[in-house]
């Protein structure tokens, strides 16, 4: 076989994303078993930690972390400063896989890790499962060597409107990491928030500001219900990072080889900065303040109202502080200044505030980026102006005569906000609407005519939270659109072709949904499934005995769980498969088999993929042992699987009372003054589910409950609320409700004390 032969065999036979630059297959194939070994030489240590954490769930097997290699079956990393196999670029690798071995070889950590990654995909989609199911566990045989086509290959997620705590992020940082994506930028700060905690420590002896106001007050805020909708007309979710679990962020993500940018968005997007420190309120900020010397809180989508004082010497030395514990805090080269949308600044004044914020963070020691507006204004050699929308020259011109670079994130082609089409339940429409083949059918060269290749630092998929609450939202709309920018980002032009990278992402959907990744599902992709054999221990009287795992994106149960079938009707709606899947059990204790039933854990609907079943049946065993068991599907394929059976021990007497809760909210402060936020906790309610917010009996909005049915509630009191006695009510709809009174008084504090 040739060369050109093996590449073109291995383009139809193996799923990888992104694509990598050099793929041959070869023969035969690698098992993993239960006395593999991971060889980490000097240095690869963490990278196989990762990869035996990835590898372990699922299989069950020990695969300890050793020195040397000793015999066959290994999966061995190396890295070694002068391989001259992983060629010229810092993040490339080889990886070898034979039927004795796997061998990964590469410059740097990241290298290594990124051939880690590609080896994951080599192997079956649920060997992602957190739980033990059974293999085999077989790669195919290839030699891959591999680089990236750019360094900056990025998501951006919007915290300001609506927060994700560090373990949402965490998360979404985990699924980036699988597609070799290497930058997350964190949109902090905005008019409806601010998320980072910036303490008084360090800051000039005569600098007035109370820096814990900004998170005591704008950590507090978010976006109210977005007029484009929000799932169940969900209010933003409120918070903010203390430094501490920001610095723990940062280093999760760079063990993951993800460098954190962080941006604090100057000078416009700064309502949230304005309401909070009243000595930034000054001749030229926008919007004019109140009666209380502060600008009101924005808690609506609008922008582009707000401005800080480029002539007020306070916003210097206030962003001085700001910027530079941001600074302490960032492993990158980049601090990212926003820069976007300042629509009622005059130009001028705009062009002298960015060149200062440029000069701070170059004080700083860090190189400066901010959106394409920016490159109007003086930058240095090595900042980045990150192109979004509207005028593309002063950004090609930036690039030529400045030197600096370019990180595309045209919106048309990677807002990752933008619903998948018109009936997307979340999401904004002004820069179109399109699924993965939009998003990645387009060259990050040619996009902006007239800039060189050369000036292109990356892509950054983006996405704004207006209408995005909470991790599984967050996901639905950034996967796989993001997976598509992953290859955007990393494989040769040349290579790339949308036909066949749809073909290359039927796998990745139920490798997602192993992982517990919510995703869009839509009907570009013709989703494979995937069932295996998951085997049991049970004691004697438990009543449901699961056998199996089919992983089925695109498809919902019949109401009796009897068959699993393309969901209809169903914005979340995949095309595969075309035929309901049934299935019948064999326990093999000689009993008939039995009707199987597809458990979920979360029932379907048109933001939440699921198609991740519990494949098994009631039954009862009626003697301890060890039983091999058979699924058999209605679509041929049968699986095995085995289920301990243990004799049931005594049972725990349950005294027979129950306590059921009571709804209680309590309010944090009872006295509020108006434009400040009222925090309450509440308790008590269904776990998992919407509450809506009353104030003074009229509906706001509404909040999620956690899993054990709390959930904490920042209510924003209007400016120029009335004085006297408000109620602030949440009514479940399963008829749990508690309520509180407070007094709006213009004495009140703003900030808790
Ligand atoms: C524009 S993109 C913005 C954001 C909005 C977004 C909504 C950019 C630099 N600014 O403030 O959230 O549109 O899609």
């Amino acid at each position: 076989m040739t060369t050109a032969q093996r590449s073109l065999d291995a383009k139809s036979a193996l799923a990888l994303v992104p694509w990598p630059a050099n793929v041959e297959l070869t023969d035969g194939e690698f098992t993993l078993t239960d006395t593999t070994v991971i060889v980490a030489y000097p240095e690869a240590a963490d990278v196989a930690e990762l990869l035996a954490a990835r590898l372990r769930p699922a299989t069950g097997f020990p695969l300890p972390i050793v020195r040397e290699q000793t015999g066959e079956q290994a999966i061995a990393i190396d890295i070694a400063p002068d391989a001259r196999a992983a060629g010229p670029s810092a993040e490339g690798y080889a990886l070898q896989v034979t039927p004795t071995e796997v061998r990964v070889t590469a410059t740097t950590a990241a290298g290594a890790f990124y051939g880690t990654q590609t080896l994951m995909q080599l192997f079956p989609p649920l060997i992602e499962a957190s739980n033990r199911v059974l293999g085999p566990w077989v790669a195919p045989a290839v030699t891959i060597s591999d680089a990236p086509r750019f360094s900056h290959r990025s998501v951006q997620v919007d915290v300001a409107r609506s927060f994700l705590t560090p373990e949402e992020v965490k998360k979404v940082i985990d699924t980036m990491a699988m597609f070799k994506q290497n930058r997350l930028h964190l949109h902090l700060t905005d008019d409806q928030g601010w998320r980072i905690q910036i303490t008084n420590d360090g800051k000039h002896p005569n600098d007035p500001v109370d820096y814990t106001r900004l998170t005591d007050i704008s950590g507090k805020s978010a976006m109210l219900i977005d007029e484009n909708g929000s799932w169940q007309q969900e209010l933003g979710r409120h918070g903010y990072y203390t430094q501490a679990e920001y610095r723990d962020l940062v280093a999760y993500a760079a063990a993951r080889h993800i460098v954190v940018i962080p941006e604090i968005d100057v000078p416009g997007h700064t309502n949230a900065l304005l309401h909070a420190i009243p000595e930034l309120n000054s001749e030229k900020s926008l919007p004019r303040p109140t009666r209380y010397g502060t600008a009101a809180e924005q808690n609506d989508g609008n922008v582009g109202r707000s401005a800080l004082d480029v002539d007020n010497p306070q916003t210097w030395v206030s962003l001085r502080h700001i910027f530079s514990q941001l600074a302490d805090m960032t492993s990158g080269e980049y601090l990212h200044m926003g820069g976007d949308e300042v629509k009622e600044m005059a130009s001028a004044d705009f062009e002298r505030f960015i060149k200062k914020a440029t000069d701070l963070i170059h004080d700083l020691g860090f190189k400066a980026m901010g959106w394409n507006e920016v490159a109007v204004a003086e930058l240095n050699s090595g900042d980045s102006v990150h192109y979004w929308t509207g005028d593309k020259s002063a950004t090609v011109d930036a690039a030529r005569t400045k030197d600096v670079g370019v990180v595309v994130s045209q919106a048309d082609c990677t807002y990752l906000d933008m619903k998948y089409d018109e009936s997307t339940p979340l999401g904004l429409t002004w820069a179109g609407t399109g699924d993965v083949d939009k998003y990645y059918d387009w060259d990050p060269a040619t996009v902006i005519e007239g800039l060189d290749e050369q000036h292109i630092v990356g892509v950054e998929a983006v996405t704004w939270a207006e209408t995005i609450r909470g991790v599984s939202q967050a996901e639905f709309m950034i996967f796989p659109r993001a997976i598509a920018q992953a290859e955007v980002g990393w494989s040769p032009q040349h290579l790339r072709n949308v036909d066949d990278f749809l073909r290359r992402m039927a796998p990745i959907g139920a490798r997602l949904q192993a992982r517990g990744t919510n995703f869009y599902d839509g009907p570009r992709v013709q989703w494979d499934t995937f069932v295996i054999g998951s085997p049991q221990q049970i004691v004697m009287d438990e009543e449901r005995v699961d056998i199996a795992l089919l992983a089925a994106p695109g498809t919902e149960t019949t109401a009796d769980q009897t068959a699993v079938m393309p969901a209809e009707g169903n914005m979340a709606a995949g095309r595969a498969p075309q035929e309901p899947i049934s299935g019948t059990i064999n326990f093999g204790d000689g009993s008939e088999p039995v009707v199987a039933t597809f458990l979920t854990e979360r029932p379907r609907d048109s933001i939440h993929a699921t198609g991740l079943y519990r494949v098994g049946a009631a039954h009862h065993f009626s003697k301890p042992g060890r039983y091999d068991v058979q699924l058999q599907l209605s679509d041929g394929r049968r699986v095995a699987s085995q289920v301990e059976v243990q004799a049931a021990p005594a049972r725990a007497e349950s005294d027979g009372t129950s306590a059921v809760e009571t709804p209680t909210l309590e309010i944090e402060h009872s006295h509020v003054r108006d434009d400040s936020r009222l925090l309450a906790r509440a308790c008590g309610f269904m776990p998992h589910s919407f509450v809506d917010v009353l104030w003074d009996e009229k509906p706001v909005g509404a909040v999620f409950t956690n899993a054990h049915g709390t959930t904490e509630v920042s209510h924003y009191v209007a400016y120029e609320t009335p004085e006297g006695e408000h109620v602030l009510q949440l009514h479940s709809s399963n008829g749990g409700a508690a309520e509180a009174r407070v007094t709006v008084n213009a004495s009140a504090s703003q900030a808790s004390a």
